[in-house]
């Protein structure tokens, strides 16, 4: 038979995203349990056109599963991937608990496919959405031309943060909609009240360079994860990553501009040539015509949109890059299917 998913953070926005990815890509798997804290237990959710009632997260509840897919915060996954294991389940994780565990590999497809196989902890983990966003373009660049070095920014969706970073920025944009407000320091911040939701500024009408927590020397964890999942991805243990990461006022959708140096001179032909045929990455770059992906187009598609390729004015071995991806499909729960689908290949090899 079909290998047996679970699916333990079904109710969350990337929970949410993942039952519509599983309904939408090639069937290989058996049952499908759907799992969440015992709050959201008994709620009735669509995946595969059926209806599937929301089990609570137990020990139980893993027992005959064979792959765990979790989107659940930091410490939930690193308590109960480890139950999951002993049940008997392979784990593919979608937080930071386990990214930067020597004995758990971190796994893009598109770049590093084998390393799922090498887990003797029975976990895998899926990479930060501002990494992925940005990876699988890199990756094959870098497989071409050797990367050398990188400095990005990033341009950050609401919904990285979550149904509240949503529902934040909806309430906010109707407090700030049709008046004139952008025009006197702290007038956004009067209209919308002191309640930032999970950001610590405004975020309607603004742009805000912090994600997350606040780490050693004034970094934050995002750009933190960003640094050394790279790094551990492509297997460049000590490649220089300088980012700065920043909230923008879109729903969905990371962008990150990059400039990626690399081990000699690169051709700008050869890397459109590149870019264009990898698997997961759609060059979108015509400036003359306006052509260059956004968020609003890009959001709710599978692959990483690139555009503005150009040689740096000033290196010859550098590249310039924007990249947009969907944060909560291929930048969460579409990666998340992806090494969840390697694994069951190997299941069925060994069933
Ligand atoms: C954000 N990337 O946009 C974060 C959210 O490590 O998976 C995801 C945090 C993580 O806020």
């Amino acid at each position: 038979g079909k290998p047996t998913l679970a699916v333990v953070g079904a109710t969350g926005a990337v929970g949410a995203v993942m039952l519509q990815i599983l309904s939408q890509r090639a069937d290989v798997w058996g049952e499908i349990r759907l799992i969440a804290s015992p709050r959201s237990a008994g709620r009735k959710l669509a995946v595969r056109g059926e209806e599937i009632e929301v089990t609570a997260l137990s020990e139980e509840a893993f027992d005959g599963v064979d792959v765990a897919m979790f989107d659940v915060p930091d410490e939930v996954a690193a308590q109960w991937a480890p139950i999951a294991v002993t049940r008997g389940a392979v784990v593919v994780d979608n937080s930071a608990a386990f990214r930067l565990d020597p004995e758990v590999p971190l796994v893009v497809p598109e770049v590093n496919p084998h390393a799922v196989r090498t887990r003797p902890r029975g976990i895998v983990a899926n990479p930060n959405c501002t990494t992925l966003t940005m990876i699988v373009a890199l990756g094959a660049l870098h497989a071409e031309f050797g990367l050398r070095e990188l400095v990005v920014s990033s341009y950050q969706a609401v919904s990285g943060a979550g149904r509240a970073g949503v529902e934040t920025l909806r309430a906010q944009l109707s407090l700030v909609a049709g008046t004139e407000l952008g025009t006197k320091p702290g007038d956004v911040r009067r209209a919308v009240g002191e309640d930032t939701g999970p950001f610590p500024e405004p975020v309607a009408l603004n742009v805000v360079p912090w994600a997350g927590s606040l780490r050693e020397d004034g970094w934050s964890s995002e750009e933190m994860k960003v640094r050394d999942e790279a790094r551990k991805i492509l297997g460049l243990p000590q490649l220089p990553v300088a980012v700065t990461c920043v909230r923008v006022p879109v729903i969905t959708t990371h962008s990150l501009t990059v400039h990626a140096r690399f081990q000699g001179e690169v051709s700008v032909d050869r890397a459109r040539e590149i870019l264009a045929t990898a698997p997961g990455v759609v060059l979108c770059d015509d400036p003359a015509t306006g052509e260059f992906p956004t968020p609003a187009d890009v959001v709710g598609t599978d692959p990483t949109w690139v555009g503005r390729l150009r040689r740096a004015l000033d290196d010859p071995t550098a590249l310039e890059l924007f990249v947009c991806g969907d944060n909560l499909r291929k930048g969460a729960a579409l990666n998340t299917a992806q090494i969840a689908e390697l694994v069951a290949a190997d299941w069925g090899d060994r069933a």
